[in-house]
């Protein structure tokens, strides 16, 4: 498919998405947000991860504020809830997402690297919610997805003041769980995803789809639907297969940590 503001590019098992603006440091516009919703709903059969990364010196500017000027309320709760749906399709799709962050990753910019699976960032980057400082709120998502990396309190503090994370400071918080040395990061993020593409089908379905879910739930539910995903994904042909190649020293073990 072609697309005016993103580049796919299929790399067997991997498919790239690259964020492709970046005279405008890839802002996410109506035009951008609507093609990330045909990409991701897309995906060739084959494609079993997906590494997202952004053009030129930025990941993403966030919400392309030239557009912003204009709307009511309600036109402003529909935008919003655009990005919402996109976003959701992204994090509640078929295959999981790898962000690879550099320079500015801004407002939209954060809510997007925030739908993702893993991130990688590059040394360099920098992490911010300038919606504060521009009088608005964050409207794709934010509010949701960022307290649960870093915690409410950091994202308020970031909004209130201003507040700019260093890809060292997003790296302990946990924004990122990468932090590799500048133009690095395209190259760990596709390995990162071809090992998640090597993984059972049923494994990465239960880290994508029941895991958030169970990490929302009390404890009882929580516990009984893993349970129910355990015994899923442990009666699949390919789990035996892995569990036997192990214990036929087919399979590696677990190394220390380098
Ligand atoms: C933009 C945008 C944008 C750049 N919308 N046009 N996001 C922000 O408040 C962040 C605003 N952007 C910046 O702070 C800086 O642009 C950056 C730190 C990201 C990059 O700085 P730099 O020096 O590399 O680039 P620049 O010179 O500032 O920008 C280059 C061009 O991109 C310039 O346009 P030009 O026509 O003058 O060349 C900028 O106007 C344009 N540009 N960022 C529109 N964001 C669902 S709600 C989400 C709410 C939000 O995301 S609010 C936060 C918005």
């Amino acid at each position: 498919m072609k697309y005016s503001s993103l580049r796919f590019q299929r790399r067997g098992a991997i498919g790239v998405l690259l964020l492709n603006r970046p005279q405008k440091r890839n802002a996410l516009n109506d035009i951008m947000i609507e093609e990330l919703g045909d990409c991701v709903a897309s995906i060739p059969a084959g494609v079993r991860a997906v590494v997202l990364h952004g053009a030129g010196e930025h990941f993403c500017a966030g919400l392309d504020l030239s557009e912003l000027t204009g709307r009511s309320a309600a036109e402003g709760m529909e935008h919003s809830r655009k990005w919402h749906h996109v976003f959701d399709r992204m994090q509640f799709g078929r295959v999981p997402v790898v962000a690879v962050l550099h320079g500015a990753v801004v407002g939209g910019g954060l809510e997007l690297a925030s739908v993702a699976h893993i991130r990688v960032a590059e040394a360099g980057t920098f992490y911010a919610l300038p919606e504060g400082q521009r009088g608005i709120f964050v409207g794709g998502g934010a509010s949701v997805r960022v307290p649960r990396l870093i915690g409410a309190a950091r994202m308020a503090d970031m909004m209130f003041t201003g507040r700019v994370y260093s890809a060292e400071e997003g790296l302990a918080t946990g924004i990122s769980t990468y932090l590799v040395p500048a133009g690095k990061g395209l190259a760990k993020g596709i390995e990162l995803a071809s090992r998640i593409a090597g993984n059972a089908p049923a494994t990465n379905f239960a880290l994508m789809h029941a895991l958030p879910r169970i990490a929302e739930l009390g404890q009882d539910a929580g516990l009984l639907m893993e349970s129910m995903m355990a015994g899923i994904a442990q009666s699949e042909p390919e789990a035996k297969r892995r569990m036997q190649d192990f214990l036929q020293k087919r399979a590696g073990k677990v190394k220390r940590a380098e």
